[in-house]
């Protein structure tokens, strides 16, 4: 008889993931907050506004939290506030976070601090953000002065959240600021944002060297689309989606390895304009890596779409899509993502997964199944050490304004009304019994139950 409890190891840790733009509430020295201004910019016209209130009473929250029995919390440190000119430091803001990391350990909770989530300072941006080689020096000023802060609070830094999406969306896509559509300069954001974690990753060892740094990819997967009953599927969408896995994450982790890296607009006649440069200085500049998985894309090539390699995204037939289009609910791609990030050899947090799902109608069974996928890899030592939900509460969804709530605790950003989800319990059971017992499974996955215990 199996035992009928999916145990987790002991030192695995439970957490929810945050990030400062999209909780604090009232970043106005960012370039997302002057980007809501504009019209047409997030969807129905949403404004962050005081978001989840975290300037205020992120302690509530994290009383939430440990409520769910958490012991881990993933959040930023918003750089506008830190630094509001450039070389200008606001010392109160520093203690503001200081008192947050000190609230987080009294309550039990280990935080893991992201250096950069999207945001950057109006200087920044005013000047060309992440464009020119310079935003590397800045973001190492920025980031000295943050640990000397902040490092008797905290050893687990994230240097930069998803450089890959940052470039995407704001570069190629045009959907964040400064909703710019140009493959050769979201290039460059590239290799200045890898570039600058590299630097990042020796600046926070020189000052803290028990330190444990690394940096958190989203990996989307992409797969083609039509089958094909020689070749198994499409040769034409296998093509594309090798091309779009390679700028979306062969590009970031090759980089990360110390094999190449993305040449950016300006290449030099050794580097031809679509090639790749040897990756100088990037190797052993992870002491972890972090894995932000949401879904996969089913790529069908189209001649017309040059903008997305070629690509155009269709939908898995008898896929559960999830709210908003925001892709299919596909739980085995967590534990691809996780033998694809294994290469590395080194320790995987999952620093997000979640979904968007107001009613709550989804939410449950797929946390239960990305759970199991990641149970299942544990069982296959992969070095999986951590998995941060996201998120905690509700909050601001960039693009998508309000409109996408990813939260174990529905939030009303109005009033700052707060109620439980039924998954916020399911994962504090899990959390709680750092398991998944047969008794969670009857009653949020009974097909998962019966198929893995029958009977
Ligand atoms: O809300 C975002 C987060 O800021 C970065 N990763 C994906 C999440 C959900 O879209």
């Amino acid at each position: 008889m199996p035992d009928a409890t999916f145990h987790f190891p002991p030192d695995f840790l439970w957490g929810a993931a945050t990030a400062s733009h999209q909780v604090e509430g009232h970043n106005t020295n960012n370039q997302w907050w002057a980007w809501e201004q504009l019209p047409g910019r997030i969807a129905q016209g949403h404004k962050s506004g005081r978001a989840c209130d975290w300037w205020e009473n992120a302690e509530a929250d994290f009383d939430r939290a440990l409520a769910m029995n958490l012991r881990t919390l993933r959040l930023s440190i918003e750089w506008s506030r830190v630094e509001v000119e450039p070389g200008k430091i606001d010392t109160s803001a520093l203690d503001r976070y200081r008192h947050m990391l000190r609230g987080l350990r009294e309550r039990g909770i280990e935080p893991m601090v992201t250096l950069h989530h999207f945001t950057d300072p109006m200087w920044l941006s005013e000047s060309g953000g992440w464009t020119s080689p310079d935003v590397i020096a800045y973001f190492v000023r920025y980031v000295e002065q943050v640990l000397e802060a902040l490092r008797d609070y905290a050893t687990l830094w994230c240097t930069i959240n998803e450089p890959n999406v940052y470039a995407t969306s704001g570069y190629v896509l045009g959907s964040f600021p400064p909703g710019v559509r140009n493959p050769g300069t979201a290039a460059t954001i590239l290799r200045h944002m890898l570039r600058a974690h590299a630097s990042a990753y020796r600046a926070i060892h020189n000052l803290q060297p028990e330190a444990q740094v690394g940096l958190a990819h989203n990996l989307r997967l992409f797969d083609p689309a039509r089958p094909n009953r020689v070749m198994g599927s499409d040769p034409r969408d296998r093509a594309v989606a090798w091309i779009q896995d390679l700028w979306f994450n062969q590009t970031t982790l090759a980089a990360l390895g110390g094999a190449f890296i993305a040449p950016g607009i300006r290449p030099t006649w050794w580097l031809p304009p679509l090639g790749f440069g040897p990756a100088f200085g990037m190797r052993k500049t992870l002491d972890w890596i972090g894995l932000n998985y949401y879904t996969r894309d089913r790529v069908m090539f189209d001649r017309r779409a040059a903008d997305t390699g070629y690509g155009v995204q269709c939908r898995t037939e008898g896929a559960e899509p999830m709210d908003g289009g925001y892709g299919e609910v596909y739980p085995e791609g967590i534990i691809r993502a996780i033998k694809r990030l294994s290469r590395f050899g080194l320790p995987i947090h999952i620093t997000e997964n979640g979904i968007p799902d107001n009613d709550d109608s989804q939410r449950p069974r797929a946390l239960m199944l990305h759970l199991h996928q990641i149970w299942r890899a544990l069982q296959d030592n992969y070095p999986v050490m951590s998995y941060y939900h996201w998120t905690l509460v509700d909050n601001f969804e960039w693009a998508e304004g309000w409109t996408a709530p990813f939260g174990l605790v529905e939030l009303d950003p109005e009033t700052q009304t707060r109620r439980p989800r039924p998954s916020a319990d399911l994962y504090a059971a899990v959390a709680r019994g750092n398991a998944i017992t047969p008794e969670l499974l009857n009653a949020y996955t009974p097909e998962l139950r019966q198929k893995l215990l029958p009977g």
